[in-house]
């Protein structure tokens, strides 16, 4: 089965979103996605410009040549730029190959280890009261995990809390909107929410929550020990994680579980922390650590070392990666959690999808494939908008401060 053409579909349904189709001689068509967030057409261009010459007259069904290929035949490894694109191009083969064989994608993997994927929301509020009662209306919604995220109190906006009534989008503005922060007044405030949350919802419930990378080794220690008796299911990016270093740093003084690598490309990003078991899940998404083919390579290292899988799964990874994320947690034997940030209703339109969501599970369906599908007549009403992540300033003197 030969590759024949590909094209890439960049829209903005309420966000932006770069999507690959490959199409082959046998009219089997795949697709895959190609977004990261803030940087979409630079993906898009390494696609257009680099890649799909590649591809065209290839076999479809040689996928680990493929990303052999495409990985070192760059000569320029890794990236989440690169990794983006192998990641669209590999999704896209992986829908294929289903496709021809009439089976959903989680089949070609092993087949189902669970009947279903386990969920985790997002709560955030305006305040410690405000949070706790949405952590308990998602928790009566049926969810079994929630993420709490809170605004604190004297800092103007807080990544991750969304200003009003809307879910929160990451990348809100046509330049990169300048928040402040102050570890110290973060590192008071966040232990009174979950033990408020704690006291409300019980014992019971999985409680998460993101640091979004933004306090020193010793300031982490200190706050996942202060979170010990509300017995969290994870921290996320307590500390930036270029040095895995760190992390000894905070496993020292800590029994809460941590979970790293949203930012992730590659299993080399993984391996420092997995092998020296400084971390609980692995973040890493299909979309941006090379597709299936590596997802399932980093999961397997993690396996080896009690450490399990936690995909990112926030608004700006598209409904095509969610399904294929959700075949891959369906099938494979280490899965942890998978994050769940629901898409309006636009992006779901623009994709429609046989994935399906209950009770604080999900499904990935049966339909062949990864059962994901784009409606290009649709997407083509949405054009590309400029938008990106923000910054922090430390309040007081406004020196950059990490991510
Ligand atoms: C967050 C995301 O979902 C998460 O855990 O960290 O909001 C993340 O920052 C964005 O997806 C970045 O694009
Ligand atoms: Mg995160």
């Amino acid at each position: 089965m030969k590759i024949v053409a590909a094209r890439t579909i960049v829209c903005c349904p309420g966000r932006n979103f770069v999507t690959l189709q490959i199409d082959t001689d046998e009219g089997l068509s795949g697709i895959g996605d190609a977004t990261l967030n803030g940087r979409e057409l630079a993906v898009a261009s390494y696609l257009n410009d680099h890649v799909i010459p590649c591809l065209l007259g290839r076999d479809a069904h040689r996928i680990e040549d493929t990303w052999q290929y495409l990985y070192r035949g760059a000569y320029w490894r890794r990236g989440p730029v690169t990794m983006s694109a192998i990641a669209a191009v590999d999704t896209a083969l992986w829908d294929i190959k289903a496709k021809a064989a009439n089976l959903p994608l989680y089949q070609l993997l092993g087949g189902a280890s669970r009947e279903r994927v386990l969920l985790y929301a997002h709560a955030n509020g305006r305040d410690i009261a405000h949070t706790v009662d949405e952590v308990a209306r998602l928790q009566a919604q049926g969810y079994r995990a929630v993420r709490a995220q809170c605004a604190v109190p004297g800092l103007d906006k807080v990544y991750g809390v969304a200003s009003g009534a809307q879910p929160y989008e990451p990348a809100d503005g046509a330049l990169p909107a300048e928040h402040d922060w102050d570890s110290a007044v973060y590192l008071r405030h966040i232990p009174h929410l979950f033990d408020a949350i704690r006291s409300r919802v019980g014992s019971e419930l999985h409680l998460l929550h993101d640091v979004h990378h933004r306090l020193t080794p010793i300031e982490a220690a200190r706050l996942g020990r202060d979170l010990e008796p509300m017995r969290l299911f994870w921290l996320e990016d307590p500390t930036p994680a270029e040095d895995p270093r760190a992390f000894e740093w905070i496993r020292r003084h800590t029994t809460t579980p941590l979970a790293v690598g949203e930012v992730f490309n590659t299993i080399w990003d993984c391996q420092p922390l997995i092998e020296q078991r400084l971390i609980d899940y692995i973040r890493c998404s299909v979309v941006h650590a090379g597709g299936i083919t590596h997802l399932k390579r980093i999961a397997d290292l993690a396996a080896l070392h009690q450490v399990r899988t936690g995909c990112h799964g926030a608004t700006d990874l598209s409904p095509v990666c969610m399904g294929a994320a959700l075949h891959f947690g369906l099938a494979v034997a280490n899965f942890g959690i998978q994050e769940h940030m629901p898409h309006s209703a636009d992006t779901d339109a623009v994709f429609p999808h046989a994935y399906s969501f209950r009770d604080g599970y999900a499904h990935p369906g049966d339909a062949p494939g990864h059962g994901v599908t784009v409606n290009e007549k649709l997407a083509a009403r949405y054009p590309y908008r400029r938008a990106y992540l923000p910054v922090n300033r430390l309040r007081g003197d406004g020196t950059l401060w990490d991510w």
